[in-house]
């Protein structure tokens, strides 16, 4: 594992008061999408540095960070070896912001769907949160560009998470969030191993029970236009099992013990 960039600490008190931010993006083939969503985070918010996580790339997307990175001291780069999934490459990303004293750490895709000029929302809840979620289905959420499918598959998932799981979120399975260091050292990394759409889940489940503060702010998200998708069958059912489980052991434990 290497890293590029240097650590350009920013001295003021940061967006909104909350210190030092760091942008996390994950990628897997996204050299169409990076410049585009990597600019506009700079320039919707400046202050901010952005690390992007990329797991070898074929299509070169890595060399491509370096290069964004080699021209502006706020973006840093992670390469890592191999393909190993969106949870292990945020991993990497909170561990990196958590040695290097970031104050707040942000979840955010390189594909478009989440939009950058709404991580100013997203931080200011934050002033009043432990953990912000960028919610679609909340009032005032919205997706563009979704076919009928993705949302009652979206929509259906967390449905099913929140009853199962008896949690009070409508988007758990959000990818565009706002940490503050503080919860991600609170939540502890060590053992999380949920690797697709069941990492989000599992990460508002800790700071559920931890009794963090939990906050769902509007967002709108829009479907990639370019590049694919490493959305699949086996995320999907991971996440469905994976839930199921947590669900089943937090019954037993809230069983009242046999005499
Ligand atoms: N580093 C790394 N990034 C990944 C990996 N899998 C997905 N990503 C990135 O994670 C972000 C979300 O992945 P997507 O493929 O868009 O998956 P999704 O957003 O859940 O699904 P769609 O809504 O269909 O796009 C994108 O920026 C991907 O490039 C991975 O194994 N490693
Ligand atoms: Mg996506």
């Amino acid at each position: 594992m290497t890293t590029s960039g240097d650590i350009a600490g920013d001295a003021t008190a940061g967006p909104f008061g909350l210190g030092r931010v760091l942008v996390v993006i994950p990628t897997y083939n996204e050299r169409e999408n990076l410049e585009n969503i990597v600019g506009r985070v700079r320039a919707t918010t400046p202050a901010a540095d952005v690390l992007v996580v990329d797991d070898s790339s074929p299509d070169g997307t890595g060399e491509l960070a370096d290069r964004l990175a080699g021209a502006d001291a706020h973006v840093k780069v992670l390469h890592r070896v191999g393909k190993e999934g969106l949870g292990a490459a945020y991993i990497a990303g909170f561990r990196w912001a958590l040695a290097r004293g970031y104050d707040v750490v942000v979840e955010m895709d390189a594909d478009g769907s989440h939009q950058p000029e709404e991580l100013g929302r997203l931080l200011r809840a934050l002033r009043e949160a432990d953990l912000v979620i960028g919610a679609r289905w909340v009032r005032g959420g919205e997706v563009v560009n979704w076919p009928r499918s993705r949302e009652v598959l979206s929509r259906g998932s967390n449905f099913y998470a929140r009853i199962v799981l008896g949690i009070p979120l409508r988007d758990a399975t959000a990818g565009f969030r706002a940490f503050r260091a503080a919860t991600l050292e609170k939540i502890g990394l060590d053992d999380v191993n949920s690797r697709g759409y069941c990492f989000q889940v599992d990460l508002a489940l800790r700071a559920l029970r931890l009794g963090l503060r939990v906050v769902e702010v509007p967002i709108t998200f829009v479907e990639r236009t370019h590049g694919a998708s490493k959305m699949d069958r086996t995320v999907v059912a991971e996440a469905m099992w994976r839930v199921t489980v947590w669900g089943i052991s937090r019954r037993k434990r809230s069983r009242p013990p046999r005499r």
